[in-house]
């Protein structure tokens, strides 16, 4: 007697009354890539010392839990891991500072193509996508708080030429994968205490970013995406790319928009952001994480605010304008099991919008019907989507509920530990 499809059947004729079809919602979930970030595996320490760290730039990651990957051999089984015990066909995200650079030190202007092109023969082995991001942070040219914003030439045009190697290796990765990779600016300028002249350095922002694109990529190969940010620690006064900054800068550029939810206000929602921001940009990124108190990357769960995201997604119909990324690094449990449940949540949040009966709830909406929507969108909260999510897992071959959680374990046991005691 298999249970799952049992609580399935049951869970697809309570949802039927709704006229919602399930085997079509769980078709739709196709549609829902999420790209992992590579960076999970590793606190964002990147493979360019043997001892690289995080260092500055208003991130942080706090924890030591033993097992993190050491080179690029432990980041792919650790990602492989991961990707077997979640459903659906994911991507991957990669950092500047995870080429493989043979123990040579390779400096940020001159990554090239052949430091990913291992990358790149992974992914194509594995049938995904891949997205990539300039690392404009962790290294001495960013140390005063400035990067393509610096009013020092010599520091400025280095990171210019680091984001131009940086777009040139993820349009190559996007035509040899065949899918357009997603390269995302983030750089860390701002300035602790008040700035007299925010002025000065957003214009120099402006400027490296029309020096960057002014090479141009076929959009089959690369989309281009800026991510503005608040505050960063030691950025708290001013964050030179601040939203109004970048989201002018994309709407006049025909850029994509990367909206972070942990990069604005905490009672502002990313989830009211996407259809505002889809009327002027063709595609916007996400960057789904969860700040708590502050842009704190906790691993991603099942809250309000990605659910809200998910839904407003589903809602405008517009999955094929968004490209759904992960952004968490939390160094304080075991970083695999991270990836799977902050995965797997962001997943179960676009799978609960797609099984809502929208058209129902809004039928009441125009009708002025405010009870009954308020009413509906609290019943859809103890619906069986739980049945449905495992029945799509199991058909994805992947474990069901919390089944991961032992594969985690054995993991743990027979790969993560011995890492760290080989360390030790
Ligand atoms: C930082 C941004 C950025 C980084 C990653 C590592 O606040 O969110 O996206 O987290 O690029
Ligand atoms: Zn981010």
């Amino acid at each position: 007697m298999n249970v799952i499809k049992q609580a399935y059947d049951l869970a697809k004729t309570e949802y039927a009354k709704l006229g919602v079809d399930t085997d079509a919602v769980i078709k739709k979930m196709a549609d829902v890539n999420v790209s992992l970030h590579c960076w999970q595996t590793d606190d964002v320490g990147g493979f360019e010392t043997p001892d690289a760290e995080l260092g500055g730039g208003g991130i942080q990651v706090t924890g030591n839990y033993p097992g993190k990957a050491n080179s690029i051999e432990e980041m792919r089984a650790d990602l492989d891991k991961s990707m077997s015990l979640i459903p659906g066909k994911q991507r991957l995200n990669l950092h500047a500072i995870y080429g493989e650079f043979q123990g040579s030190f390779v400096d940020r202007d001159e990554v090239d193509v052949e430091h990913f092109q291992g990358w790149i023969d992974w992914a194509k082995e594995r049938e995904i996508g891949l997205d990539f991001n300039a690392s404009c942070f962790s290294h001495p040219k960013s140390n005063d708080g400035f990067t393509l914003s610096s009013k020092n030439e010599e520091i400025r045009l280095f990171w210019v030429e680091h984001v131009k190697q940086c777009r040139k290796i993820s349009a190559e990765m996007g035509k040899q994968l065949g899918t357009a990779c997603v390269h995302n600016i983030w750089i860390p300028d701002g300035s602790k205490d008040t700035p007299v002249d925010r002025s000065g350095h957003r214009k120099l922002l402006k400027k490296s970013l029309d020096e960057i694109f002014a090479v141009e990529y076929p959009k089959e190969h690369i989309k281009d995406a800026v991510e503005s940010k608040l505050f960063g620690i030691g950025s708290e006064s001013m964050v030179v790319g601040s939203h109004d900054f970048y989201m002018g800068y994309a709407v006049k550029n025909e850029k994509l928009i990367c909206l972070d939810n942990g990069h604005f206000h905490p009672t502002e929602q990313v989830g009211d952001k996407i259809s505002s921001t889809l009327e002027f940009v063709d595609e916007v990124l996400l960057h789904v994480t969860r700040g708590v108190r502050w842009d704190s990357d906790h691993v991603v769960t099942l809250n309000d605010d990605v659910t809200m995201i998910a839904q407003e997604v589903v809602r405008a119909n517009v999955l094929d304008r968004v490209n759904i990324g992960l952004d968490f690094f939390d160094a304080s449990l075991n970083r695999v099991g991270a990836y799977v449940v902050g995965t797997r949540a962001t997943q179960k949040a676009f799978l609960i919008a797609l099984l809502e009966p929208t058209k129902l709830i809004l039928k009441f909406e125009e009708d002025a019907k405010y009870f009954e929507r308020l009413a509906m969108l609290e019943e859809m909260k103890t619906m069986p989507f739980g049945a449905v999510w495992n029945y799509y897992c199991e058909q994805e071959g992947v474990p069901a509920n919390g089944a991961y959680i032992t594969d985690v374990q054995q993991y743990e046991k027979e790969v993560l530990l011995e890492r760290s005691m080989v360390e030790a």
